[in-house]
């Protein structure tokens, strides 16, 4: 359902959002439609996790307002058995920094949707080095514009194409840091 249908019937707005054949009221209408399919879908989701198995603060980078994909990547990760904390849209780094600060989670995850919002990704994780605090967490970053290559030169852990990979990723490193 998630994926053929709500992701899916996203993926079309998308591209006719795209081609000037849906305008803003209509995508809005379309997130709307979505949001109200994840709300029944999230219970369902998270009641096939047990235990958390991590922990995550995940938010929508400064200037930057879409939250769909960022509520989708929290959502599959509640399902797979995280923790989340949704910080929210529009972030500035002192929000991201304090949000650490009181939830100590695993990951940070950062969402932008923008050309103009993504490198802001750099300025969250240059100031977690300037305070020695960026090997505390696993950060990463997605949204429709990254990519690795990106994802590499903000200094990121990984860069997720969509939620499922969000998903698997998340798990593999948690996993793995906790290993060792
Ligand atoms: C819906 C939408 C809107 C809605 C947002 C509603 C909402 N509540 O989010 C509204 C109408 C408000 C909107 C506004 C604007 N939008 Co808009 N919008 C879109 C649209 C059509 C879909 C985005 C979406 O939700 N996709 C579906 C989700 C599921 O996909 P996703 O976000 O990519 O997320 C997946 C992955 O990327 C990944 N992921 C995402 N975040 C994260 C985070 C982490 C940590 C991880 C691991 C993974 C991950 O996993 C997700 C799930 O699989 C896109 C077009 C597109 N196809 O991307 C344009 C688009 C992003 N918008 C665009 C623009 C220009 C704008 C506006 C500036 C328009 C305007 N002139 O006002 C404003 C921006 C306002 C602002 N300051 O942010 C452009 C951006 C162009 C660019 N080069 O930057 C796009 C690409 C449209 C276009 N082709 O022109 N928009």
């Amino acid at each position: 359902m998630l994926n053929e249908a709500l992701v899916g019937g996203m993926t079309i707005v998308g591209i006719d959002f795209r081609d000037g054949i849906l305008f803003v009221p209509e995508v809005l209408s379309a997130a709307n439609a979505m949001k109200g399919g994840m709300a029944i879908l999230r219970p369902l989701l998270a009641e096939t996790g047990a235990e958390s198995i991590g922990k995550m603060v995940i938010g929508t980078v400064k200037g930057d307002i879409h939250d769909i994909g960022k509520n989708l990547v929290a959502m599959m990760m509640e399902g797979a058995g995280f923790e989340v904390i949704d910080i929210g849209i529009n972030i500035p780094v002192e929000d991201y920094l304090a949000a650490l600060e009181e939830h100590k989670p695993d990951i940070l995850g950062m969402s932008a949707l923008l050309t103009t919002t993504m490198p802001y990704m750099k300025v969250v994780i240059d100031t977690m080095k300037e305070k020695g605090i960026r090997d505390d967490y696993i950060v990463l970053v997605g949204g429709a514009p990254l990519n690795q290559e990106f994802g590499d030169a903000v200094g990121a852990c990984g860069y997720c194409r969509d939620a499922a990979v969000a998903v698997d990723m998340a798990k593999e490193m948690v996993a793995a840091r906790r290993a060792a």
